[in-house]
């Protein structure tokens, strides 16, 4: 029975051993199979993954390098612009025309241009309103281009023109122009600038300040000199803020006068200082010509100047009533027209 029980059992024995190295071949080959299968999909999931990483990268890389192509591009401007001149001498060519000031400036689209070297600090729009002066305008567009690229402003030019032959309003129309300018482009700084007046020094920069700035400390036809201390007309600069802050102009000034002080007032009243550059760095020369129809002296300025404390909450930027009759964009800027009499 011993024996036989042992070779029953080896018998037994042998047949498990041979079942299990049965098993142990089957497993060893089918784990073989497995696992290189098992360690070729992560190779050809890395593989994919790589493919689509260097694929996505590959992209990215492109958008990166755009972008920091663009990062270098757009690092901040200097504080102060490399290609100043200084005091420039001014010439008006009698038979300049507007196709060559415009060949002249071709990287100005719709009145607009950007640096493309840097990141201006701030976006600048000038404001010139404007009724018959055409030769005037041609004459500020061809200086005032090149001089404000010289300053690497991010700027556009605005002109604001006064339809028909009634009494004109520059301060209207300068509120005018803060209102439809900021309809484009949420522009930082404003320089309220007359179209007969050229800048003849490019230190003078169209940038606004921490205070509102009247940049024309003096003028050819007056010796250069400050016509009386808070004159604060022909080229100001405010920040969008601080002409907000005043409610803009006044819409009441009809003809010539009295408007550049109302706004003086309306800026010490909210106890903002005028700064100036130096006497010799605010220097323009105004072009000449002769009081306009349609500008004849306001008579009632002095009244008007005595209420402003009473009226600038009323009488603004909040009551600038206008019907606009166009907005043209021009190569070298943009034309709003409007018309303050048809009971728009
Ligand atoms: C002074 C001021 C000006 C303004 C004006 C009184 C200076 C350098 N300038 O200019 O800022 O306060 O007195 O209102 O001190 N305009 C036209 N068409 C017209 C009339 C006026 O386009 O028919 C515009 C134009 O932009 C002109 C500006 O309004 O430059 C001011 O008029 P102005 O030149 O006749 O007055 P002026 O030189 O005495
Ligand atoms: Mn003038």
């Amino acid at each position: 029975m011993g024996f036989f029980v042992t070779f029953h059992l080896s018998y037994k024995f042998r047949l498990l051993l041979l079942f299990l190295l049965c098993l142990t071949v089957l497993g060893w080959a089918t784990s073989n199979y497995f696992v290189g299968a098992i360690q070729e999909i992560p190779k050809a999931k890395d593989f994919m993954a790589n493919f689509n990483k260097v694929l996505v990268w590959g992209k990215g890389k492109t958008l990166t390098q755009e972008a920091s192509m663009k990062e270098a591009d757009l690092n901040n401007c200097p504080s102060v612009s490399p290609y100043l001149r200084g005091q420039n001498k001014l010439v008006f060519k009698p038979d300049l025309t507007l196709e060559e000031v415009e060949a002249k400036n071709p990287k100005v689209h719709r009145g607009r241009y950007h640096p493309e070297e840097c990141k201006a600090s701030q976006r600048v729009a000038i404001l010139i309103p404007h009724r018959n002066r055409e030769k005037h305008l041609l004459y500020l567009l061809e200086h005032l281009h090149p001089f404000l690229q010289r300053q690497q402003l991010d700027y556009g030019i605005y002109v604001i023109h006064q339809a028909g032959s009634k009494k004109f309003n520059r301060a209207k129309l300068l509120n005018v122009g803060y209102l439809e300018a900021l309809k484009d482009e949420n522009w930082d700084c404003f320089i309220f600038h007359d179209v007969d007046l050229v800048p003849e020094n490019d230190l003078n920069i169209y940038k606004c300040e921490e205070q509102p700035k009247h940049l024309v400390v003096g003028r050819n036809s007056t010796g250069y000199r400050l016509r009386y201390n808070g004159y604060f007309g022909g080229v100001t600069a405010l920040s969008r803020e601080q002409f907000f802050k005043v409610n803009g102009f006044s819409n009441n000034y009809w003809g010539w006068g009295g408007e550049d002080d109302d706004l003086r007032l309306r800026v010490e009243l909210h106890r903002m200082k005028i700064i100036r550059p130096m006497p010799n760095v605010g220097k323009y020369t105004m072009i000449f010509h002769t009081r306009d129809r349609g500008n004849e002296v306001n008579i009632e300025r002095m009244k008007l100047l005595h209420q402003v404390s009473q009226v600038w909450r009323t009488d603004g930027l909040t009551s600038c009533i206008y019907k606009l009759l166009s907005v043209d964009y021009n190569p070298l800027y943009t034309n709003i027209t409007v018309d303050f009499w048809s009971g728009a």
